[in-house]
C-alpha cells in the first residue's frame, strides 16, 4: 500500500525534467508494479493527490480508452513540454494501467497528439486554427494523420497545450467518452491568481490546513517536491498566478535575501505557466530603503520602487507584479503623505510598466474614524478615481462590501467602474465559514456572485460580464482566491476544502461554469465514479452553503463572529477597540427590532447600486429575503412572505442550517464503505464537529436575541442547550489563522 502512494505521489519526475527521459523506462516498471498491488484492492489515501489521483480506472473503462491512447507524440525540447508528456504519462500510466510510448511520429492508431504548430510538426500539418482561442486557449480533436486516427491537443503556447492535456486526464478521471472528441476551450480571464497570506515565519493569516507550504528558511536550496505538486494542481484548474505572502506584508520579502527565494520558486511554477507576484509593503522604501518617506509623488521614493522592481526582473524575468493591501486595517499607503489611492498605485505601474508588470490594488479599506457605514466606504473612496489609474493596475475588490461572509449582496464597485479593470477577490479559506472542518462547499456562493445583475450597462451586465472584461472592453482582467493551503498532509485542512480550491480555478478559467457541474467533475476525480454516490455527494456539497447561511447568519445578517480569531458566534460583543470590528454594529438588535438599515431611510448604501438593483434592495416588497436585515431593520413581528413573524423565521432558518448539517451527515454515514477508509472516517468525524458547532451557532445565538426580545420561541423549537451566559463565557486564545 505504501508503495502505491509512493510511486504516485514522490516520483521525481516533474522536478528532474532533465533526467525525465531516463525516468521513463523506471516509471513504466515502477507503474506495472503499482498496477498490479493496486488491482482489486481499495487503497489507502490520504487526500495528497488532490484530484490527480490518477488511480486504476475499472477495466472495461480503461479498455476503451487504452485504443485512444496507444502512443504520445509531442515535442520534449522545453520544460512545459516536458512537464506536459510526464504529466500525461503519470495520468494515462495510473488511470489505464499502461502508459503509452512516446515518439515523434505517429506510429499506430490511437496516438494522442499534442503540441502548438511551432512546436510539432505533427501539428502544424493538421493546419487546426486554436489562434481564437488565445494564449491560453486549446483545442482537442479528433482526426487523422497519414491514415492514422489520433487525438490532437492543440493550442498556440506551450502552457496551452498543457492545460488540453489535462482536460484530457480530466475526461478518462470523470468517465467521460473521448472517442468523438471537439473541444474548443478559451478563457477570457487574463489572470488566475492565488493570493497565499502567508507570513515570513510560516504562520498563514486565516490558515486553517497547517504552515505555509513556503519553506523559506531552506529556499533557496531545499526544493520541496510540494512546490511541484502545487503547480501540477493549479496548472489542471488553469491557475497561472501565485501571490506569495500575506497582502499584510513584511517589507523583508523585496530584500536580496527573500528575492533569491522567490527566484527559487518561480523557477519550479514556470514550466507549469505560473507566474509568481508578491505582496508589497507601501512603506518599504522607508524600512528596507533607508529613505524618510515613502510619499508615492517623491522623486527619490519613485527612483527606488524603479531600481527594487529592476533588481527582481534581473532575476525574474517573467515576474508578475505587485499586490498591494494600502490604508486599511493600520497598513501604511498613499493617504499617509495626502496622495491618493491612484497616485499610489501609479507610481507602483511605472515602476514595472517597463517590464510588462501589474499592480493588483485592493479596494478593501475603511476606517473607524469615518462615521459612515462601513459597508459605503469602499466605493466612496474608489468610484471617484475610475479613469485616474494606469493601465498595468488593477483593482481588486472582494466579492461583498463588507468581508467574506456567508451571504453578501454583491460589492457595489462592480458595475461602477467601467474604465478600470475591476479584479475579483474570492475567498477560498473558510475564516467566516467554519474554517478546516465545516463542509461548505463554495461554489453556489462563488457562482451566486458571478451571476449577479450589476445593471452597470443594463439588464445582463453581471458581475461576471465585469471581470471578465466583455462589458467595458478590458483585455487586462484578472480574478484572485485566497488560498486555503497548507501544510497538511491533504493541503487545506480536509478533502472536502480541496473542493473549493478546484472550484474557485475552474471558475476563474470559465466564471460561466455551473458549481454544480463543477462538483461533480470534482467528486468523480476525487472519491468515485459511481453513479449513486456521486450524486448523492454532490447533492450534499450544493445543500451545505445555504446550510452554513442558515446556522450561522440568515436573512442577512453579518458579521456576528468573535471578535480577532473570528471562530463561533460573539452576537453580544460590543467590545473595543472599534466599533465596526463588533457584531453589535453589523445586526442593531435590541428590544424592538434587528437588521442594519442601508435603505433611503438608512445609510442609504442600497443608493450605491444602480437603479434597478437599488429598488429592489430598497424596497420591503421586492427584498429577497435572503438580503432583509442587511438592507432593512425591522420589528421581530415584521411579517415575512412565509406569513410568519421575523423573530419566527430567524429560529426557523437557524434550526434549518442545524438540520441541514444532521442531513448532511446521514448522507455520509449511507455512503461508508464506498471510498476508501481514511478519508471516510475524516469527512465522518468533521461533519460530527461541523454538527456540534452549528447547534452551537444556532443556541447562542437564539439564546442572544431572545434575551433582547424577550419571545417565546415558537411552537415545536427547541430552546437553547445553554444559558447565554455560558457561550458569553467560552474564550479562545490559541485559535488558527490568528495572531491574538
Ligand atoms: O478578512 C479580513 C481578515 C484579515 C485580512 C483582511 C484583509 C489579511 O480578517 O485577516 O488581512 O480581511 O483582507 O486584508
Amino acid at each position: 500500500m505504501l508503495a502505491i502512494t509512493a510511486v504516485t505521489t514522490f516520483l521525481p519526475f516533474s522536478s528532474e525534467k532533465h533526467a525525465a527521459g531516463r525516468l521513463t523506462t523506471a516509471f513504466h516498471a515502477l507503474l506495472a508494479i503499482a498496477a498490479l498491488l493496486a488491482a482489486g484492492m481499495a487503497q489507502a489515501e490520504d487526500g495528497y493527490d488532490l484530484w490527480l489521483r490518477y488511480r486504476p480506472l475499472p477495466d472495461t473503462q480503461a479498455a476503451l480508452y487504452r485504443s485512444h491512447a496507444t502512443q504520445l507524440v509531442l515535442p520534449v525540447a522545453t520544460p512545459t513540454q516536458q512537464a506536459t508528456r510526464d504529466e500525461l504519462l503519470r495520468g494515462l500510466g495510473g488511470l489505464l494501467g499502461q502508459a503509452p510510448s512516446v515518439g515523434s511520429a505517429v506510429e499506430r492508431d490511437g496516438a494522442i497528439v499534442v503540441g502548438t504548430p511551432a512546436s510539432s510538426p505533427v501539428v502544424a500539418r493538421l493546419k487546426l486554427d486554436a489562434r481564437a482561442l488565445g494564449h491560453d486557449g486549446y483545442l482537442i480533436r479528433q482526426t487523422m494523420v497519414d491514415g492514422r486516427s489520433v487525438t490532437a491537443i492543440v493550442g498556440q503556447s506551450d502552457v496551452a497545450a498543457m492545460y488540453g492535456a489535462f482536460h484530457l486526464l480530466r475526461l478518462l478521471q470523470t468517465a467521460r467518452p473521448i472517442d468523438h472528441l471537439d473541444v474548443r476551450e478559451a478563457t477570457r480571464m487574463s489572470l488566475r491568481v492565488l493570493d497565499h497570506w502567508d507570513d515570513l515565519d510560516g504562520h498563514v493569516e486565516r490558515g486553517y490546513a497547517g504552515n505555509s507550504i513556503w519553506d523559506w528558511q531552506k529556499l533557496p536550496d531545499w526544493l520541496d517536491p510540494r512546490y511541484t505538486d502545487y503547480a501540477r494542481a493549479n496548472a489542471s484548474i488553469g491557475i497561472n498566478g501565485a501571490v506569495l505572502n500575506n497582502v499584510n506584508a513584511n517589507a523583508a520579502i523585496l530584500t536580496p535575501l527573500y528575492l533569491d527565494k522567490v527566484q527559487a520558486l518561480a523557477k519550479v511554477f514556470r514550466p507549469y505557466g505560473i507566474r509568481v507576484y508578491l505582496s508589497v509593503k507601501f512603506s518599504a522604501p522607508i524600512e528596507i530603503g533607508g529613505l524618510k518617506t515613502a510619499d508615492p509623488l517623491e522623486p527619490a521614493v519613485q527612483r527606488w520602487w524603479r531600481a527594487k522592481a529592476d533588481e527582481i526582473y534581473a532575476r525574474i524575468p517573467d515576474f508578475g507584479g505587485f499586490l498591494v493591501k494600502a490604508n486599511s486595517e493600520g497598513q501604511p499607503g498613499p493617504q499617509d503623505y495626502g496622495r491618493t489611492h491612484a497616485d499610489g498605485a501609479n507610481m507602483l505601474a511605472d515602476a514595472l510598466a517597463p517590464h510588462g508588470g501589474i499592480v493588483m490594488w485592493r479596494a478593501f479599506v475603511y476606517s473607524q474614524t469615518n462615521a459612515d457605514d462601513r459597508a459605503k466606504q469602499a466605493y466612496a473612496e474608489f468610484k471617484p478615481l475610475d479613469g485616474a489609474f494606469r493601465t498595468n493596475v488593477l483593482l481588486q475588490v472582494k466579492n461583498g462590501p463588507i468581508d467574506f461572509q456567508p451571504r453578501e449582496p454583491f460589492n457595489p464597485l462592480f458595475g461602477a467602474m467601467p474604465k478600470t479593470p475591476l479584479m475579483m477577490e474570492f475567498q477560498v479559506t473558510k475564516e467566516y465559514l467554519g474554517f478546516a472542518t465545516h463542509l461548505v462547499y463554495l461554489g453556489p456562493l462563488f457562482e451566486e456572485v458571478l451571476r449577479a445583475d450589476t445593471y452597470g450597462k443594463g439588464k445582463g451586465s453581471t458581475v461576471a460580464k465585469v471581470i471578465d472584461g466583455e462589458l467595458d472592453g478590458h483585455k487586462l482582467t484578472g480574478i484572485a482566491g485566497v488560498a486555503n493551503i497548507g501544510t497538511d498532509r491533504d493541503w487545506t485542512g480536509s478533502d472536502f476544502n480541496q473542493a473549493n480550491w478546484y472550484a474557485y480555478g475552474r471558475l476563474a478559467w470559465n466564471p460561466q461554469l455551473s458549481s454544480r457541474d463543477i462538483a461533480e467533475e470534482w467528486v468523480r476525480a476525487t472519491f468515485s465514479n459511481d453513479d449513486g454516490f456521486v450524486k448523492r455527494v454532490v447533492d450534499m456539497m450544493m445543500l451545505s452553503r445555504e446550510a452554513v447561511v442558515d446556522y450561522m447568519t440568515p436573512l442577512g445578517l453579518h458579521h456576528l463572529m468573535g471578535k480577532g480569531h473570528h471562530y463561533g458566534p460573539a452576537p453580544w460583543d460590543a467590545s473595543g477597540p472599534r466599533a465596526d470590528w463588533t457584531p453589535v454594529y453589523y445586526h442593531r438588535a435590541d428590544h424592538e427590532g434587528i437588521g442594519f438599515d442601508r435603505s433611503s431611510t438608512g445609510s442609504n448604501a442600497v443608493a450605491q447600486y444602480a437603479p434597478p438593483v437599488a429598488d429592489e434592495f430598497n424596497d420591503l416588497k421586492k427584498i429577497p429575503d435572503a438580503y432583509l436585515l442587511w438592507f432593512h431593520h425591522e420589528p421581530w413581528s415584521y411579517r415575512m412572505r412565509s406569513g410568519r413573524a421575523l423573530w419566527d423565521e430567524l429560529v426557523v432558518h437557524y434550526t434549518q442550517g442545524v438540520d441541514d448539517v444532521k442531513q448532511m451527515r446521514a448522507t455520509w454515514q449511507a455512503l461508508d464503505g464506498q471510498i476508501d477508509a481514511d478519508r471516510y472516517r475524516k469527512a465522518a468525524v468533521f461533519l460530527g464537529i461541523q454538527e456540534k458547532e452549528a447547534q452551537w451557532w444556532r443556541d447562542a445565538s437564539i439564546a442572544y436575541f431572545q434575551s433582547l426580545n424577550g419571545l417565546p420561541l415558537p411552537a415545536g423549537y427547541a430552546p437553547p442547550q445553554h444559558t447565554l451566559s455560558y457561550y458569553e463565557s467560552l474564550s479562545f486564545p490559541f485559535v488558527p489563522g490568528h495572531r491574538p
